[in-house]
């Protein structure tokens, strides 16, 4: 397509589609013009994609996630079209900004983090790899909420993504499902006839991914919740104008929100009705397709992978077997078998709060028949293995990681160690029941989105070095190695990077007000706030760095730009004080004249999938700082080394198998082991002690209690400095010392220009393996049993 072609599209669907004469469009219209003409061109592919899984009788793989943070399709669209530059010169052609327009894209935030945003790096790496897939979920009305601050306080606002025409969808009216809730079960034989008391219908809003270049496109489904009868009107012409509407914003109420990742969280029964409203909708839709093609129901697990995106979509298990029992007259264990064929689980956490399990009373009240079937599960498990107390019912309450375990054939964890802790821990028993069935499948990130597309500089300059295969065959980038010996090539490399901090600087300076100098040390941490990522770890060693150059302001220190991004839960407290902390220190070291050559504090509020584009180009240094053992993978570490910058990290999740690939003395460790931190625990005063031993950390803490951050209420953050002090569960103050240390050792780095710019430029060339195709793949032998035809698929599609 040539640029003229492009501009003629855009402008014929500005008039027949948004019918906007050209000379009185507004932004917004040209972004829509421009999103229906690439549609346009994913359509036809996205056809024959689906046409070639047919006719090839192919295995579909299924991703059930109640998260995809997809955030903005139209650039990255554009990317894997291969039409970015001649879109963007049409626009220039009209006299129009294509970053103003494009950048209007409202984000996709139907995610918290990073299990949802892996979610959406998944689809665009299936695609990439031609594999029949099919992503499921919920389309939010309202995804994560928009966080602002208000005197450093987050508050939260709705999102309203919907608000505009959504371009990337298509309503399908036809594929819907009519999901029930409640009522009564009468058992008959092994069977059980299930009469629910309500229902709402699941109606189906495709999105097409597409993969690289264009030669494959797969399907994002996500739910909408719809009332079964749309409007009572015998209720309204009785006068009940209101009551005849209710019905249909109860039903609407299930799609209304994505829930903040708040495990403290209680009125729950909604999230419930959520989990098994996508899931069951997404398993007829699944059964409908098969069935269409089949009629052996034998044959489903070879022509069916479900993965279950942690146990938000647990109940598949019993769904499966229930539609199998009940509706298609299988034998309890012939059900039961077929069903475990098909599914895996992969688990994201190992923190016990965050372990789903619901009430049995809830449970049975809402979803009878499968409460029963659950039970079933259960006690033909204990019947089979006696030999160790494995329950997927325990005091009252239904464990959905138990009951996720015993229902899939193979359970995954995210990066190394935590599939090792997995088998250590909390799923020491069923492993040892089931050896095997625990595999391990490290995390990946898509690097069309997170280098191709958000750094399109150092993409230039690695294309010319190695040439362009890098993109989908991210391990090549290892062939940039020897240019690394090329001062020449490293001098370009870093002139990238001084340029993305430049860029960011800019946008940094509009949003917040502080511009951040492009020479500093960008020292970045974007990531939810948890107690266990230790945002409150940097925010001290900041204030005591802060207090070290007041000391000693002439000591020759190295400048840098400390920067957070991330929201916390809405209802959790402790989090929601780090903000408050961190907002308040920024406030104070900005504006002492003293230290402002050397620290900057910056917090931009609402970060999300687009502002993670700007930072991470722009970043010397990622923080990867949580107690060890606690983060199951992180994909942010990822990001940070394929965009050249060095990490400060624990051993802890992905960080590990980063070290190793990028080399021990291109990576800042610091702090325990897991092992370390368990053995540490026990130590009554471990706290008390670290900060008895480290008159900078005392200091430092002393001033969360004198009320130099907050003068108006000088108790504010009591709270924070009385548990690092005293409970420390996360071990802040045990770690500070070695947090210090690398640190200083990352400031004299830094000065040494050339040794960091070259060990930066080593980041980028060893974290090709880190590519979510790479991870795809593994799922593809190791889980899946899906046939890995790359080639075949390029050529079927074009
Ligand atoms: C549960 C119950 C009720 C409401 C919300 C939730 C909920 C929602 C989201 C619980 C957990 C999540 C998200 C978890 C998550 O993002 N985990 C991260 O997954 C990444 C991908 O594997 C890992 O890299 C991170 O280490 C892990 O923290």
């Amino acid at each position: 397509m040539t640029t003229t072609d492009i501009q003629n599209e855009i402008l014929r669907h500005l008039k027949f589609t948004l019918g906007k004469d050209a000379d009185h469009a507004t932004p917004y219209d040209w972004r829509m013009a421009l999103s229906y003409m690439v549609r346009d061109r994913i359509v036809d592919r996205w056809f024959t994609s689906t046409r070639a899984t047919y006719q090839g009788r192919e295995k579909r793989v299924y991703y059930l996630s109640m998260e995809f943070l997809i955030g903005r399709l139209l650039e990255d669209a554009m990317v894997n079209l291969g039409i970015l530059d001649e879109a963007a010169e049409a626009f220039h052609s009209l006299g129009l900004s294509f970053p103003d327009i494009i950048n209007g894209e409202p984000d996709a935030a139907l995610g918290n983090g990073g299990l949802g945003r892996l979610a959406a790096c998944f689809m665009e790496s299936l695609s990439t790899l031609g594999c029949p897939a099919y992503g499921y979920g919920i389309r939010y009305e309202h995804g994560l909420f928009r966080q602002r601050f208000e005197d450093g306080r987050q508050v939260e606002d709705p999102e309203e993504w919907l608000r505009t025409v959504n371009p990337w969808e298509f309503t399908r009216p036809e594929a819907a499902f009519e999901i029930g809730f409640g009522g009564h079960v009468h058992v008959k034989g092994a069977r059980g006839i299930w009469r629910p008391s309500e229902a709402v219908v699941a109606e189906a809003h495709d999105t097409p991914i597409i993969g690289w270049q264009g030669r494959w496109a797969n399907t994002l489904r996500l739910w909408a919740a719809e009332p079964t009868r749309v409007f009572d009107l015998d209720r309204f012409n009785r006068g009940d104008f209101e009551g005849a509407a209710h019905p249909e914003a109860v039903a609407r109420t299930l799609s209304r929100v994505l829930y903040p990742d708040d495990t403290t969280d209680e009125g729950k029964v909604l999230r419930l009705k959520q989990e098994y409203f996508f899931t069951a909708a997404s398993l007829r839709d699944i059964l409908r397709r098969f069935e269409s093609e089949y009629d052996d129901l034998s044959l489903l697990p070879r022509k069916v992978a479900i993965q279950l995106n942690d146990t938000h979509p647990a109940i598949a298990g019993p769904e499966l077997v229930r539609l199998l029992l009940d509706e298609r007259g299988l034998t309890f264990s012939d059900a039961e078998e077929t069903a475990r064929a098909c599914l895996s689980y992969t688990n994201h956490t190992l923190l016990p709060e965050a372990l789903e399990a619901w009430p049995e009373h809830l449970m049975r009240s809402l979803l009878p028949r499968h409460m029963q079937i659950i039970e079933q599960i259960d006690q033909s498990h204990r019947t089979q293995y006696p030999s160790r107390a494995v329950s997927v019912l325990n005091d009252g309450e239904v464990r959905m990681g138990e009951l996720s375990f015993i229902m899939a054939h193979r359970v995954n964890g995210v990066s190394a160690l935590h599939t090792e802790l997995m088998k250590s821990t909390v799923f020491e028993n069923l492993h040892a029941l089931h050896p095997g069935r625990i595999v391990n499948q490290t995390n990946g990130v898509t690097p069309r989105r997170w280098l191709l597309t958000c750094n399109p500089e150092l993409s230039g300059l690695i294309t010319e070095a190695i040439g362009p295969d890098w993109v989908y065959d991210a391990e090549r980038l290892a062939e940039l190695e020897p240019h690394v010996s090329d001062p020449a090539f490293v001098d370009r490399f870093a002139a990238i990077k001084r340029a993305n901090k430049s860029e960011l600087s800019n946008w940094l300076g509009e949003i917040t007000g502080i511009s951040a100098d492009p020479d500093a040390l960008f020292d970045v941490q974007i990531k939810r706030i948890h107690e266990y990522k230790r945002q409150h770890l940097n925010i001290l060693e900041t204030i005591a760095l802060w207090q070290d150059i007041r000391d000693e302001p002439d000591a020759g220190w190295t400048p840098r730009v400390k920067i957070f991004g991330g929201k916390a839960a809405p209802g959790y407290v402790f989090a929601k004080e780090i903000i408050h902390l961190i907002n308040s220190v920024a406030a104070t070291i900005n504006s002492d004249p003293v230290t402002a050559p050397y620290l900057q504090v910056i917090y931009p509020a609402n970060y999300n999938v687009s502002v993670a584009e700007r930072l991470i180009p722009a970043a010397n240094l990622s923080e990867q700082i949580s107690t060890a053992g606690k983060e199951a993978s992180g994909t942010g570490n990822m990001k940070f080394a394929l965009n050249g910058a060095l990490t400060v990290g624990t051993l802890d999740g992905a960080n590990v198998e980063i070290r190793e690939r990028v080399g021990e003395e291109n990576f800042f460790l610091f702090g325990m082991t897991a092992d370390e931190v368990v053995a540490r625990r026990t130590i009554p005063d471990h706290a008390a002690q670290a900060i008895a031993d480290d008159a900078r950390l005392a200091r430092a803490l002393e001033t969360l209690r004198d009320g130099t951050f907050i003068p108006e209420a000088p108790t504010k953050f009591h709270g924070i400095a009385d548990n690092i002090s005293g409970p420390d569960y996360f071990l802040v103050a045990s770690d500070f010392n070695d947090y210090w240390r690398a640190q200083r050792e990352i400031d004299a780095a830094f000065r040494d220009v050339a040794r960091w710019n070259r060990m930066a430029a080593l980041n980028t060339a060893r974290s090709g393996w880190f590519s979510s195709d790479r991870t795809i793949r593994g799922y593809m032998a190791d889980v899946w049993d899906a046939e890995v035809a790359t080639a075949a698929r390029r050529t079927a599609a074009e």
